[in-house]
């Protein structure tokens, strides 16, 4: 059935002609979202002969996929975009303050047509594994550069067949691509449309008349609920864990305000990588620590917060994430805020977290709360009485049935690494990436990881990645791993990789920040605590400054951790 989208569509076989196809290249990438098509530039503009895969039949990689109804970012449109290019961010108009899916798409792939990316992407094509060839394992390869059978150099075949060398693998894999589907009972014998919201229909779906049902209210249900319930006939929200949300306060982007940001475009983004999540210069300052303020200071400050909207409400005071009776009171607030926002008080405390205000990511709405006023939408909490199984037409819970027209799934994503794990990857000796993190990713600067030369992750575990604004993560990376390049070529290096003592002192650096911190208390997907049986690491690195400080310490320092090879 069409509408039974929560399963990724088979990518359809493409033919292509051998004859016409470099097979040996200097670089692959993997993924053509923000970090791939970025990487790719690089590469093209070094000289470099380099082609993406891309699984989808679009460049976008989480704003292709991700089109559920409301889906929009929550870091606000004039900085969550490339800095690379003065041209590009000349040219380029924003017209809301946060940018919907749609726009984000029609940027990215204006910015693959203005770069000439599109000849060296190729759509609809799964990466199914990616082996270093050391000594032994290049004798069945068939490679053809550097060694004499291709030694030295990355195998990667796709899921049309068809197999490529290269002497780098560069993951642009995305921190939020690979699906989360609940392991319910029946799932598969709902005869209803069922839908993940991260693999929305591109034709939009019609909830008009519908019963319709939503497991999840991360970002994704937070954002997606108010819209579905005003086209619904019905909307039964079932919740696990309630989420602190705070309203976007979204408008169009008015032209003197771009402007005026365009006047000094580079000069902001300088300051914002100045700031410890590389966004958000405009909230002005943090106000210090929470009680250094008196009370009448803290309300007015969570209020202006609150005014201004969206994430920049976790940054009222620099303490929120370090001390426990600072995130009390904020968190307080939040609730309150929810009580005078939800007419039904049963309502309004079914859905105040009582988990740490930020130790999850917080969601940026637009009348999410004041969807639950409506009389067509109903809050089911689940984890007092949880989901048993699903029918062909309902959903039973221990103690009740709802019968269903649709269910959409906002259940998300396995975080950080699950893209990775779900290709085949294996480094020096046969050592698969999932043996070698199997207690946990175990990266240097979550850029390299010692077994596996001249691979590289762009915002991987153990970089800034999703605590940091991803544009400017990404472009950090790209740019450091260029760099890395353009010196290997200058030094005659052949390979480069981490050192095991590298990465197992930088594993021990990231979490020593977070356990100072409040993000380690919840279960939140930065600990990989939303899939089962996935080991509790916590996998962003806090603080964009420092991170970047290192990384050029350790370029500066002739790339200090890692070991090169010559040729
Ligand atoms: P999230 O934030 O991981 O949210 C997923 C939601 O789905 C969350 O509320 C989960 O509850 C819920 N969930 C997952 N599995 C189940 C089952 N089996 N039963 C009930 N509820 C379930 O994903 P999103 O897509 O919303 O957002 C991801 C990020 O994208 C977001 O943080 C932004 O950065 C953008 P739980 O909390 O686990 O109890």
């Amino acid at each position: 059935m069409a509408e039974r989208s929560h399963r990724p569509a088979p990518h359809p076989v493409v033919r292509r002609d051998p004859d016409l196809m470099e097979r040996d290249l200097d670089v692959i990438v993997v993924g053509a979202g923000f970090a791939g098509l970025y990487m790719v530039h690089r590469m093209r503009q070094s000289g470099r002969s380099v082609r993406a895969f891309e699984a989808g039949n679009g460049v976008g990689g989480t704003w292709f996929w991700n089109r559920y109804p409301g889906a929009r970012c929550d870091v606000e449109s004039m900085e969550y975009s490339y800095g690379f290019s003065e041209e590009l961010e000349q040219a380029w108009e924003w017209t809301e303050r946060y940018a919907s899916q749609p726009e984000i798409l029609r940027y990215i792939n204006h910015v693959a047509d203005r770069f000439e990316l599109r000849d060296h992407i190729q759509l609809d094509t799964k990466v199914v594994f990616a082996h270093y060839l050391d000594s032994e394992s290049s004798r069945e390869s068939g490679g053809t550069k550097r060694g004499s059978n291709g030694s030295g150099r990355w195998r990667v075949v796709t899921d049309d067949g068809e197999s490529w060398t290269a002497a780098f693998c560069i993951m642009a894999t995305g921190c939020l691509s690979s699906t989360i589907t609940p392991d319910i009972p029946g799932l598969d014998s709902f005869a209803g449309g069922l839908y993940h919201t991260s693999r929305w229909p591109h034709e939009g779906v019609d909830f008009a008349g519908k019963r319709v049902g939503i497991i999840g209210t991360g970002s994704s249900g937070v954002q997606s609920i108010p819209i579905i319930a005003r086209e619904a006939a019905h909307l039964t929200v079932f919740q696990r864990t309630p989420n602190f949300s705070i309203p976007a306060h979204n408008v169009p982007l008015a032209s003197e305000i771009q402007a005026e940001i365009k006047r000094d475009y580079q000069g902001i983004r300088a300051q914002n990588r100045e700031r410890a999540a590389a966004f958000g210069i405009h909230w002005g300052p943090a106000g210090g620590l929470t009680f250094d303020s008196t009370g009448d200071e803290r309300r007015e400050a969570y209020e202006s917060r609150w005014r201004m909207g969206g994430l920049g409400f976790i940054s009222v005071f620099a303490d929120l994430l370090l001390d426990k009776r600072a995130n009390d009171e904020a968190a307080e607030f939040v609730r309150a805020k929810i009580h005078g926002i939800v007419e039904d008080p049963e309502v309004a405390a079914l859905l105040s977290p009582d988990h740490v205000l930020g130790c999850k990511r917080p969601c940026t709405d637009t009348g999410y709360y004041e969807a639950f006023n409506r009389p067509n939408v109903e809050l089911v909490d689940v984890s007092r009485d949880p989901v048993e199984r699903i029918t062909a037409t309902s959903l039973v819970t221990g103690e009740r049935e709802f019968e269903l027209d649709c269910l959409v799934l906002a259940t998300g994503f396995d975080a950080m690494t699950g893209a990775l794990h779900a290709i085949d990857i294996r480094g020096r000796d046969g050592l698969t990436l999932v043996d070698k993190w199997s207690a946990g990713p175990i990266t240097y600067l979550g850029l390299g990881t010692s077994g596996f030369p001249n691979f590289f992750t762009i915002t991987g575990p153990g970089s800034p990645s999703v605590l940091a604004n991803m544009v400017t993560a990404i472009e950090q990376h790209v740019d450091w791993i260029a760099d890395c390049l353009e010196f290997m070529r200058t030094q005659g290096h052949s390979t480069i990789e981490a050192t095991a003592t590298a990465e197992k002192d930088w594993v021990e650096h990231v979490n020593t920040v977070a356990d100072m911190t409040l993000y380690p208390t919840c279960n939140s997907w930065y600990l990989g605590a939303n899939v089962p049986g996935k080991p509790r690491v916590f996998m962003p690195h806090i603080g964009f400054p420092p991170y970047v400080e290192k990384c050029e310490d350790v370029a500066a320092k002739g790339y200090e951790g890692f070991s090169f090879q010559d040729r």
